[in-house]
């Protein structure tokens, strides 16, 4: 792995990569069709059985070409362990422990930079995203697809039992999104969406710089989607755990779209030192 150094490492751990926020080419024969990264702070009590509903669904579009990786923030509660135990029994489980930074957005790329898949893949570790509508979105990505977003705005979406304050936080943000950036956020219904998964080659070389919580709005701006394809589903409750949700994520949104705006014009295109020099 390019640029990654040893970082927490103890028995079923993977090493953390570092540097910049890059995704970089793999030769082929290193490749997986699908990478599904989990990121996770406190999430020990829904780990096991995401992972569990998440293998059967995959198997069915990809067979045995796929990993599960889970990018955890070491978690007081110690889910990089619960993932740590499951890489060392199932060699699709891949497990890492982020010391030294923090964030969700940054977490999801770490886990990619990490990732072996032609197909790169999040969700939420708290069940709130339906596991078997991955299966929908992998079979979308077949079908030729650049992006395939998991939209709770599209036919078949939908929120279970937000507030209404939430509701509106959530219809805000996205309006505001619209307005600032017009052509990139209206390419699809739910751009604040944690649920979806990107061919690689579309953001490979791409520099990302995201803040908080809102990693698809940077996509749409920094890489290259041709194809986009929406699938529906029903942002479920929240069983077990904490959210992690609060202002400073509406406020880091907000940040992220106005320096969005202002770089959008010059997307920070990094050519892979080592792809140059071949
Ligand atoms: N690695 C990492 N994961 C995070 C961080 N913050 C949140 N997550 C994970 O990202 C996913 C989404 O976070 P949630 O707290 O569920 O946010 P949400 O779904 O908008 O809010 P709720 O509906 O209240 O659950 C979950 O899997 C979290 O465990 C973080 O700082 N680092
Ligand atoms: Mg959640």
């Amino acid at each position: 792995m390019q640029g990654a150094v040893l970082s927490g490492i103890s028995e079923g751990l993977s090493p953390v990569p570092t540097g910049e926020l890059v995704v970089r080419a793999l030769p082929a024969r290193q490749r997986l069709a699908f990478s599904l990264v989990v990121p996770t702070r406190n999430e020990s009590h829904n780990l096991c059985q995401l992972i569990e509903l998440l293998k059967p669904v995959i198997e069915a579009e990809v067979g045995e070409s796929y990993e599960i990786i889970v990018v955890d923030d070491d978690s007081p509660d110690e889910t990089w362990q619960v993932a740590a135990e499951m890489a060392v029994i199932d060699p699709h489980v891949v497990a890492l422990r982020r010391m030294d930074e923090r964030g969700l957005a940054t977490a999801v790329i770490r886990g990619w930079q990490a990732a072996r898949g032609n197909l790169l893949g999040v969700i939420d570790a708290d069940l709130q995203h339906p596991p078997e509508i991955t299966g929908s979105l992998i079979a979308a990505m077949h079908g030729g697809a650049d992006l395939a977003v998991g939209s709770r705005e599209a036919e078949g979406g939908g929120t279970s039992d937000w507030s209404l304050l939430r509701l509106m936080i959530s219809r805000g943000s996205r309006m505001l999104g619209r307005m600032i950036l017009p052509g990139v956020l209206s390419r699809v219904s739910d751009p604040m969406t944690g649920f979806f998964v990107v061919r690689r080659t579309a953001i490979e070389g791409v520099v990302m710089t995201p803040c908080g919580y809102k990693i698809l709005v940077e996509l749409l701006v920094r890489s290259r989607m041709r194809e986009i394809v929406e699938v529906g589903y029903v942002f479920r409750s929240r069983q077990r755990g904490e959210s992690k949700a609060s202002m400073k994520v509406f406020v880091d949104y907000v940040q992220h779209l106005l320096r969005l705006r202002a770089t959008a014009r010059e997307p920070r295109e990094a050519l892979s030192k080592s792809a140059a020099a071949k």
